[in-house]
C-alpha cells in the first residue's frame, strides 16, 4: 500500500512542501503539496530527484575507513575508534587549534547540522573554522551585520506587494533565489509584471530572469560598486532620496553623503560598461517608482567588493525610503533561532570582525571563520599552528574552492580528516573516516536559516518520511560523539546524556535558575526536536512555556503538515535593530575606509576577457551530478561565448575550447550565445568529476571542467575574506 508523506525541500533555499508517494521503502513519486502554507505547491526538477538519491547506489550508507591508502567500508563501531584514535592523538599532540573544521552548503538546510555543529565548535575551541559562507554570502552578512546589528538581518524584496524590482547579480529564475526564501520566484514575477510592475536585471548575462524581466543592462563583472556609487549619487545629487519613515533611524547620514560624493555616473560608466544616462535613468525610475526594491546576490559578493557592493544596495533602498515599507525591502520575523528577535529590541552590541587572524595570511576573522580560501596554506605552511586534522561535514571545497588542487595535496597530507557526508567524493576520498549522513527522507525537517530570509513568516516541519537502518545514526548524533571525543568523555560515550548535559548548561546561561524546570518542561523532546521546541515556545510567536496559551510549540507543527502562516512580512524598525546605536549605520568606518579601493581600481586598465559562472536548473553545486533524472539531457558544462568573441578566437558552436588563466587551463564545449555580453564568458561550477578515488559513477561518466582551477585563490574581499570568484581574466584558444 503506497502512502503519503510531506516534506519540506532541503535542496535549496525556496524550501518548498513536496509530497512524497511511497510504498514498502521505495519512493514512486515526488509533487509540489499543493496545501503547502509557504509554497503552494510549487516544486523545481531538482525536487523530483530526491527519489534518485535516496535509491542511490553509490550514496553511502555505511562508514568508510583508510586502510593501506584506500577506503573500504566498515561498521560504526569500527569508525567510531578509528576517529577517537586519530582525532584524539592529534589534540593530544598539537591541541585544539591544530584541528580546522569545514561546513559546506547542505550544513543549512540540516537542522541537525546546523543546531549541533555550534556544541563542536565550542567544545574544540579552535580558531580553524571555515566554511562556504566565505565563497558565498560573507559580504551581505557583514554588510547587513555592521548596518543592523546581526549577521542575518537581511532584508528581503516584498515581492507581492511591489511596483519594482531591481535585480543585481543573482539569477532567481533558475537558483529559486538565495539569502530570499522564495518558493515560485518565477510565478511571483510574472503577477508583478501582470499588475504593471517592472522587472529590471543588471547582469553580465542575459540571464533566465532577464529574459523573463523588462529590461537588461549587462555589466561588466566585478564592477557593481562602481555601478550603485554612481545610482546613489545620482538620488543625493538630483534631490531623488527621500528617506521617509526611516528618517530617525539612520545614523551617519552626513558621512555617507560626503563618502557619496566622489562618484557621479560620469565617472562610473567606462568601469562598470553601463553609461551614464543609463545609471541616472535607474536610479530615477526607482525613486520614482510607487513601491520598488533592490535586491542583489552571489554576482554581487563574490568579488573583490563584494562587501561594498552588498553595503550600497542596502544603501539605496534606505536613501529612498524603501527598507522596511510595503512593496520594498523587509525584515522577516521568524519564529525561532534569529538573533534579531532576541535580547533586548532595537538596540545590541553590533558586531565586529578581525578578532584575531589566519596564521599564514594574515586574514582577519569574519563571523568566526577565516576564509576558505586559506584554508590550503593552513594546512600545508609548517610552523606553529600548523593545521593536521580537519573535521568536514557536508563540504566538498576541492571542487567548490578556487585552491582545489592544492587543497587536495594539503588534505592527503593530514594526520586526521573526518568527513560527515553522504558520497566519497573529490574531498571526502582524502578523509581517514567518513562517517555517512542520512537521506534527506530519512530524518526530520525544520528550517533554521531560511525562516529568518523568507518571503512570508511561516513555521513548517517534516517529521522523517522514510525509517533508516537500524545502525545509522541520526547526523545530530555523529556530531555528538564528535564532541564526546573532543571532551575525552570517547567515542562511546552516552550520546543522550551528554546532549541533556550540555543543554542545562546553556540554560542555565540564559534562564539560571528556571533552567531544570525549562528541560522538564521539553522532555520527553530529545536532540534537534528538543531545541527546535525550545526555539519556537521562547521565540517571538512561543507559547513562552505556557505563559502565552495557543502560543507556538513544536506539537502544533507536528498537528499542522501545511505549515503554520504567521502573515505577511511587516515593518520592524526599530525593533530589528541591534546596533548600538539603535540606529542604521549608513556609514560604518570599515566600509567608508574601503572606498580607497574604488579610487585605485579606477586607475587599472580592465582585462579584455573575463570569466563567470553560471547555475542550472538540473545541477546543484557540486553535488547532485550523480542522479539520473538530473544528470540526463545534454552537456551542460558548456562555455558560453559571445559570438564577437567566439569570431575573435577561431571558436565555434559545438567545438572544444581551452580556457586559460593566470592560474590554471580547463577545456570545455563550445555554445556560441548571444546571452553572453561581449568580453565575458561563462562556465557553470561545481565540475570536475574525473578524480580518481571518487565513488560517484554516473558523475564520472560527464565529469566537466572545473572552473574554479582558473580563479585566483588569493583573490579575496578584503573585508569579509569572501572569495573572488567572478570576473578573472581568461585567454581562449580553439582546440582541433
Ligand atoms: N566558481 C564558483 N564557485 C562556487 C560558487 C560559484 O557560484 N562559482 N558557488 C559557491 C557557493 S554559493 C557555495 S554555497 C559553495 C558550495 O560549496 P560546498 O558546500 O563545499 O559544495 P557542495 O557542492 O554544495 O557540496 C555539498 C557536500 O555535502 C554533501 N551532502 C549533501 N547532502 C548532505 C547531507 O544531507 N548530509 C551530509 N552530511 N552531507 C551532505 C555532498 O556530498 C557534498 O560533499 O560553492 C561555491 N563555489
Ligand atoms: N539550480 C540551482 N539552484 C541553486 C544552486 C545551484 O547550484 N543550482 N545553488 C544554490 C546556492 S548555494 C546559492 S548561494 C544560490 C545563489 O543564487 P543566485 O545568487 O541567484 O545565483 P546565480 O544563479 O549564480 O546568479 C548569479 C548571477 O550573477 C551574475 N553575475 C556573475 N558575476 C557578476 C557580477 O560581477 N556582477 C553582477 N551584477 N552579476 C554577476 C551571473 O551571471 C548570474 O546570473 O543558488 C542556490 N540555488
Ligand atoms: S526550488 Fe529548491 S526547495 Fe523548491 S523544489 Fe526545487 S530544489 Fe527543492
Ligand atoms: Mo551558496
Amino acid at each position: 500500500m503506497a502512502s503519503l508523506s510531506q516534506r519540506i525541500c532541503p535542496l535549496c533555499e525556496a524550501c518548498c512542501g513536496l509530497e512524497i508517494e511511497h510504498d514498502s521503502g521505495r519512493v514512486l513519486r515526488i509533487r509540489g503539496h499543493d496545501a503547502d502554507l509557504f509554497s503552494h505547491g510549487f516544486l523545481c526538477p531538482k525536487a523530483v530527484a530526491l527519489g534518485d538519491l535516496h535509491h542511490d547506489p553509490d550514496r553511502l550508507r555505511q562508514p568508510m575507513l583508510r586502510r593501506d591508502g584506500r577506503l573500504v567500508p566498515v561498521s560504526w563501531e569500527q569508525a567510531w575508534d578509528e576517529a577517537e584514535q586519530r582525532l584524539g592523538a592529534v589534540l593530544a599532540k598539537h591541541g585544539p587549534q591544530a584541528v580546522a573544521t569545514v561546513l559546506g552548503n547542505p550544513v543549512s538546510h540540516k537542522m541537525g547540522l546546523t543546531l549541533y555543529f555550534p556544541r563542536l565548535a565550542r567544545a574544540l575551541g579552535t580558531r580553524q573554522m571555515y566554511s562556504a559562507s566565505s565563497v558565498d554570502q560573507m559580504p551581505k552578512m557583514l554588510a547587513v551585520g555592521l548596518m543592523y546589528g546581526t549577521w542575518l538581518s537581511v532584508p528581503v524584496p516584498d515581492i507581492e506587494r511591489s511596483d519594482y524590482l531591481l535585480v543585481i547579480g543573482a539569477n532567481p529564475m533558475v537558483s529559486n533565489g538565495s539569502l530570499w526564501t522564495v518558493p515560485d520566484f518565477r510565478g511571483k514575477a510574472k503577477a508583478l509584471r501582470a499588475r504593471g510592475g517592472k522587472l529590471v536585471v543588471i547582469d553580465p548575462r542575459r540571464s533566465e530572469t532577464a529574459q523573463a524581466a523588462d529590461a537588461w543592462h549587462p555589466i561588466r563583472p566585478g564592477a557593481d560598486a562602481f555601478f550603485l556609487l554612481g545610482f546613489a549619487h545620482t538620488l543625493i545629487a538630483e534631490g531623488l532620496a527621500d528617506l521617509r519613515h526611516l528618517a530617525d533611524h539612520v545614523a551617519g547620514l552626513d558621512a555617507l553623503r560626503t563618502a557619496l560624493a566622489p562618484y557621479p555616473p560620469e565617472r562610473m560608466a567606462a568601469r562598470c560598461a553601463i553609461d551614464a544616462e543609463t545609471i541616472r535613468t535607474l536610479a530615477r525610475e526607482f525613486a520614482r517608482a510607487p513601491r520598488a526594491a533592490l535586491y542583489g546576490r552571489i554576482g554581487t559578493c563574490t568579488q573583490s567588493f563584494g562587501t561594498l557592493s552588498s553595503w550600497l544596495i542596502d544603501v539605496i533602498n534606505v536613501l529612498c525610503g524603501r527598507l522596511d515599507a510595503q512593496g520594498g525591502m523587509l525584515f522577516p520575523k521568524a519564529p525561532a533561532f534569529a538573533a534579531n528577535t532576541r535580547g533586548k529590541p532595537g538596540i545590541g552590541k553590533g558586531l565586529t570582525t578581525g578578532r584575531y587572524h589566519a596564521r599564514v595570511s594574515g586574514a582577519p576573522e569574519v563571523q568566526g571563520e577565516l576564509p576558505l580560501t586559506c584554508l590550503a596554506e593552513e594546512i600545508d605552511t609548517p610552523g606553529p599552528g600548523q593545521v593536521r586534522g580537519l573535521i568536514s561535514m557536508a563540504a566538498n571545497p576541492v571542487l567548490s574552492a578556487p585552491n582545489g588542487a592544492r587543497l587536495a595535496r594539503a588534505l592527503a597530507d593530514l594526520d586526521c580528516m573526518i568527513s560527515l557526508d553522504i558520497y566519497q567524493n573529490e574531498t571526502t576520498r582524502h578523509a581517514h573516516v567518513i562517517l555517512p549522513g542520512l537521506s534527506p527522507l530519512e530524518d526530520a525537517h525544520y528550517d533554521v536559516s531560511f525562516t529568518q530570509l523568507a518571503c512570508r513568516n511561516v513555521a513548517r516541519y517534516s517529521p522523517p518520511v522514510l525509517a533508516r537502518a537500524p545502525d545509522q545514526p541520526e547526523e545530530w548524533e555523529s556530531v555528538m560523539r564528535l564532541v564526546a571525543i573532543v571532551k575525552g568523555l570517547g567515542a562511546h560515550a552516552d550520546i543522550a546524556a551528554l546532549d541533556r548535559a550540555m543543554l542545562l548548561e546553556e540554560l542555565e546561561r540564559s534562564a539560571g535558575a528556571a533552567a531544570p524546570q525549562l528541560l522538564a518542561a521539553l522532555d520527553p523532546l530529545q536532540g534537534p526536536e528538543r531545541l527546535l521546541d525550545l526555539g519556537l515556545r521562547t521565540g517571538p510567536y512561543g507559547d513562552q512555556f505556557g505563559a502565552r496559551p495557543g502560543g507556538l510549540t513544536l506539537a502544533a507543527l507536528q498537528a499542522a503538515p501545511s505549515g503554520i502562516d504567521l502573515g505577511p512580512l511587516a515593518p520592524r524598525l526599530p525593533e530589528v535593530l541591534r546596533t548600538p546605536s539603535g540606529k542604521i549605520e549608513l556609514a560604518p568606518p570599515l566600509l567608508v575606509a574601503d572606498l580607497a579601493r574604488i579610487e585605485a581600481d579606477l586607475a587599472t586598465p580592465a582585462p579584455e576577457l573575463v570569466i563567470i559562472g553560471r547555475r542550472q536548473l538540473r545541477s546543484n553545486n557540486s553535488w547532485m551530478h550523480n542522479l539520473p533524472v538530473l544528470a540526463k539531457g545534454p552537456v551542460r558544462c558548456t562555455l558560453l561565448v559571445h559570438p564577437v568573441d567566439a569570431a575573435r578566437h577561431g571558436l565555434r558552436d559545438g567545438g572544444v575550447a581551452e580556457i586559460r588563466s593566470a592560474h590554471g587551463c580547463v577545456q570545455a564545449p563550445v555554445e556560441v550565445s548571444a546571452e553572453m555580453m561581449p568580453g565575458v564568458v561563462s562556465l557553470p561550477h561545481g565540475w570536475g568529476h574525473d578524480q580518481p578515488e571518487t565513488r560517484m559513477q554516473v558523475a564520472a561518466e560527464r565529469p566537466g571542467a572545473n572552473l574554479n582551477a582558473l580563479l585566483d585563490p588569493q583573490a579575496r574581499d578584503p573585508l569579509s575574506g569572501n572569495a573572488v570568484l567572478s570576473g578573472i581574466a581568461v585567454s581562449l584558444r580553439a582546440l582541433p
